[in-house]
């Protein structure tokens, strides 16, 4: 089965995990999708989760980066995204990264934008990601302290490099903490006027996301979304069953679950009967007359999840 990433070319998180699919050195399938809803060539697949990117392999559809890359590393790629086993490390960075760092990179892109993005577009990422009660006003003034703290942020990742024996985080081996870091600065520089300045000084920052650029994004060919469709109703899951976890808060297979992204009431619940769950990843059963049965998996980190 091959790996066919839903995306579109503007997206941040879709570029992390681009970078990604590169430093795999993987072969994929691209979808380009709506930057904003409907996305009905999407929705069958991934139970109503509208975010990006979504990670299909076959009739399994993995939904948040930080899932795709567990998925890509699982899959087997020519290279792994963990060399010598920096897995929890990597991952730590990355939450660290889309947390602080992307939530700050989004306010300083969406506010250099409010007057030139179309509206649909700014309402639609105000409410994924700003407070209940923003407004351009307050987006405005608060800009001064959100670049402080985001030169704050972008200091710590460059001490991490210098403190590196090469140009990626891990030395002379790109990682997915790589990529963690590398979108930032690629969304910085491409979508506000200010960024390339504001990242100047960042030198090993700089020379990071050169790195990431030489590296490339895989080799990708366009595949058409009803296609994809296509493809998940031809396959079936081959992703496990069953609940491997210590704790495993009273759910069982088979139990009705609601899943949300934490924080937000702008993402759609997702409901389904769980079909998995571990201590990284919960996944849910779904079907639809486009797709027939497909498995639709979740990360556990960042994410509320509601026994039904
Ligand atoms: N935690 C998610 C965040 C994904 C996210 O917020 N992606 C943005 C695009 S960069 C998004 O979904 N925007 C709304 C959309 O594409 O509909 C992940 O890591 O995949």
């Amino acid at each position: 089965m091959s790996l066919i990433l839903h995306h579109y070319p503007q997206s941040p998180v879709a570029h992390k995990t681009r970078m990604a699919l590169g430093i795999a050195g993987a072969t994929w399938q691209s979808v380009e999708i709506p930057r904003i809803p409907p996305k009905p060539l999407l929705m069958p697949l991934t139970a109503g989760y509208r975010r990006t990117p979504v990670l299909q392999i076959g009739a399994d559809i993995y939904c948040d980066s930080q899932n795709i890359v567990r998925a890509l590393e699982e899959y087997g790629c020519p290279n792994s995204l963990f060399p010598d086993g920096v897995t929890g490390r990597s991952m730590m960075m990355a939450s660290w990264a889309e947390n602080t760092l992307f939530d700050l990179a989004v306010r300083v892109v969406i506010t250099n934008a409010l007057d030139s993005a179309p509206a649909d577009f700014i309402a639609d990422r105000g409410a994924l990601y700003f407070e209940k009660d923003w407004s351009p006003e307050t987006l405005r003034a608060d800009m001064p302290g959100v670049l402080l703290r985001l030169q704050a942020g972008l200091a710590w990742a460059e001490f991490q490099l210098v403190a590196s024996d090469g140009v990626f985080l891990n030395g002379d081996t790109p990682s997915y903490a790589d990529a963690s870091i590398g979108y930032i600065a690629w969304f910085l520089r491409g979508r506000w006027q200010g960024g390339p300045g504001f990242l100047g000084p960042f030198e090993q920052v700089c020379k990071l996301e050169s790195a990431l650029a030489d590296i490339g994004e895989g080799n990708s060919s366009d595949l058409s979304g009803e296609d994809a469709l296509a493809i998940a109703k031809a396959a079936n899951p081959v992703s496990p069953t069953g609940v491997s976890v210590p704790f495993t808060a009273g759910i069982k297979e088979g139990h009705m679950v609601a899943i949300q992204p934490h924080g937000t009431n702008a993402d759609p619940q997702v409901t389904g009967s769980l079909r998995y769950l571990d201590a990284t990843r919960v996944s849910i059963d779904h079907d639809t007359p486009e797709t027939g049965p497909v498995a639709v998996h979740f990360p556990i980190a960042g994410y509320d999840i509601r026994p039904l």
